[in-house]
């Protein structure tokens, strides 16, 4: 080992010591190796082959019944000073973080392997990515580690250039809720988490790292990382445009990331190209313009809802070489979840389907899978110098008063925007679901310092010489009397996006309101679309006095980030708010 990586050597040893395996391995990323851990796991049990005739190279993991999503309530950001976690993070000091965490790690490994994972978040030569180790004791977290991330040889080389990375140790321990952790010491580049395989409580490159770390890094540096799906939108003329656009977990990232453009759309020679469902690391290039990568290599995607007519393009990728967890079975041991055609016989835990013992696959059941599997995979994804952004999105579950489609004045009023994003919450994490919260820029569980300040580094990214994307807000999931959605959604989606892009590139009047530009009437395109006018009118409706109350909730919800809530936010508030009090038809005049 030289000595760039004796670093790395040395911690590598100190874990050794502490949790005792039978073995070290330091995984090289090739296909051999892989091959070699889907055989362990599939002799374990850690793996179940599933049909290799309709789906070959996939397998099931089942996963304990009480380890199924990300578990916010155990997840600390252990900061020096407790006020730099914030009020949106749980917050432990260091020292007895450590001691807490390192108890249960003592002597973990005993009679098991483990695992050195070099990984790089990113293109492997791109100045935007970052490297990080990630130890373990799970099979199942390498195999799908070298999915998501550039793991392996070039990783360590990277690292062994750098001579810096982040520090990630995990352990599945014994599965207990009652003795889980998931611990980050962002002033230490470093991540601990105890007790759960689930992906975002284990695989650490994803939420761990690229977002509670790097958004504490690059608050630091002058960049952003964020819970951004990365679109490209390429019009008839050939020109495409990049959104980023941010949605709490389960809204819909990865089918937006892969829309299929309507029919008319198609004939006439709109194309969508996917970057990224997930993670978005940008910063500002010499052109004033802010330039996005995916850190990502493959996708964790939400299983259920996935279909031939919600995402063909997610379902395409994972026929092949992919790893489903918790999803049921069918009688010929193909993967199911609700929304698929045809018939489960095994649930998720691999019981006998049946419904009294609730759906057949677990609501946040997921595929993981290479992001080159999928057809619309972008060969810019690959681009070290990223692709630079044209707008951004921000959204969220509101069954009612989010307008369809909004767009910012400017740059202040976007990262309000962002701040206020309030959502249902989903299956993703343990919890009620179906509960609204404010969850700002879709960050909520995932920022790793205070949002305040948070809310500060957004606003300095306007400054002169910028060239800052558009800001947008939208809201698929609106809902009519009857509790139905008025919008279709998925591939029309497209539409919405096309209007966003007219506006950027100032062939969109726009209609001005005082929440925000909404598009001016016939400025949505819905030839094809059988949608009444009535039904447009209320997804674009603006209720001045629901909005009075809005406005009014999100002032309160500014109010507690206390000290460090920037006061150019809560003037924003305010202006937006006193608009709302002028007479619509002096707003409009
Ligand atoms: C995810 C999440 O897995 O946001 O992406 O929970
Ligand atoms: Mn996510």
């Amino acid at each position: 080992m030289t000595s760039k990586l004796a670093a790395l050597e040395r911690w590598v040893n100190e874990v050794a010591a502490q949790t005792r395996p039978a073995k070290i391995h330091w995984c090289d990323g090739s296909d051999a190796e892989y091959q070699a851990l889907v055989q362990q796991m599939l002799q374990t049990g850690d793996l179940i082959e599933l049909n290799q005739q309709t789906h070959p190279g996939c397998y099931l993991h089942r996963s304990n019944p009480s380890d199924v999503a990300r578990v916010e309530h155990l997840t600390f950001v252990c900061t020096k000073h407790e006020e730099d976690a914030g009020p949106n993070n749980h917050w432990m000091a260091p020292a007895e973080a450590h001691a807490k965490i390192d108890a249960l790690f003592d002597g973990c490994m005993q009679g098991r392997t483990m695992y050195v994972i070099p990984y790089c978040m990113g293109p492997i030569d791109s100045p935007l990515s970052r490297c990080g180790v990630e130890i373990t004791d799970s099979p199942y977290v390498v195999a799908n580690m070298r999915t998501m991330t550039r793991m392996g040889a070039a990783a360590l080389a990277r690292i062994e250039r750098e001579g810096h990375f982040v520090k990630g140790l995990h352990s599945t321990g014994e599965l207990d809720p009652e003795r889980r952790f998931i611990m980050h010491f962002p002033e230490e580049l470093t991540i601990k988490s105890y007790g759960s395989g689930y992906g975002g409580n284990a695989l650490l490159g994803k939420k761990c790292h690229a977002l509670r770390i790097a958004s504490f890094q690059a608050q630091r540096e002058g960049w952003l990382a964020e819970h951004m799906l990365i679109v490209g939108i390429e019009n008839p003329q050939g020109q495409t445009h990049y959104i980023a656009a941010a949605f709490p977990s389960a809204c819909g990232k990865t089918n937006l990331a892969m829309l299929i453009p309507p029919e008319g759309y198609r004939q006439n020679g709109w194309r969508v190209w996917t970057i990224g469902d997930d993670i978005c690391w940008m910063r500002p290039g010499e052109d004033g313009r802010l330039y996005a990568i995916n850190p990502e290599a493959g996708f964790f995607g939400v299983a259920p809802g996935t279909s031939a007519s919600s995402n063909p393009n997610a379902l395409t990728s994972i026929s092949s070489d992919t790893i489903f967890t918790n999803v049921a079975l069918t009688a010929d041991n193909q993967p199911w979840w609700e929304g698929l055609p045809g018939t489960p016989v095994v649930d998720w835990q691999g019981r006998p389907y049946d419904p009294a013992n609730g759906p057949a696959a677990h609501p946040n059941s997921r595929f993981t899978v290479r992001a080159k599997q999928c057809p619309t995979w972008s060969p810019k994804a690959e681009d070290a110098q990223g692709v630079p952004i044209s707008a951004i999105v921000f959204g969220g579950r509101r069954p009612s008063l989010l307008p369809l489609v909004m767009e910012a004045r400017d740059w202040a009023h976007g990262v309000l925007m962002g701040a206020a994003m309030g959502s249902e919450t989903t299956a993703a994490a343990t919890g009620a679901v179906g509960v609204l919260r404010r969850d700002s820029m879709a960050m909520k569980p995932f920022c790793g310092y205070h949002y305040g300040d948070y809310f500060a580094h957004w606003l300095s990214f306007d400054k002169p010489g910028a060239k800052l994307p558009k800001i947008f807000h939208v809201n698929w999931f609106r809902k009519g009397k009857d509790g139905k959605f008025l919008w279709p959604g998925f591939g029309e989606n497209l539409r919405v996006l096309e209007w966003m892009i007219a506006r950027v590139e100032g062939k969109a009047r726009g209609a001005e309101t005082p929440i925000g530009t909404l598009p001016a009437t016939g400025e949505l395109k819905l030839d094809g679309l059988d949608l009444p006018r009535e039904t447009l009118a209320e997804l674009l409706n603006l209720d001045a006095s629901g909005w009075e109350m809005e406005l009014h909730a999100i002032g309160e919800y500014l109010d507690s980030f206390g000290k460090r809530l920037p006061a150019q936010l809560r003037q924003e508030q305010q202006r937006v708010q006193q608009a709302l009090h002028v007479p619509r038809k002096a707003a409009n005049a």
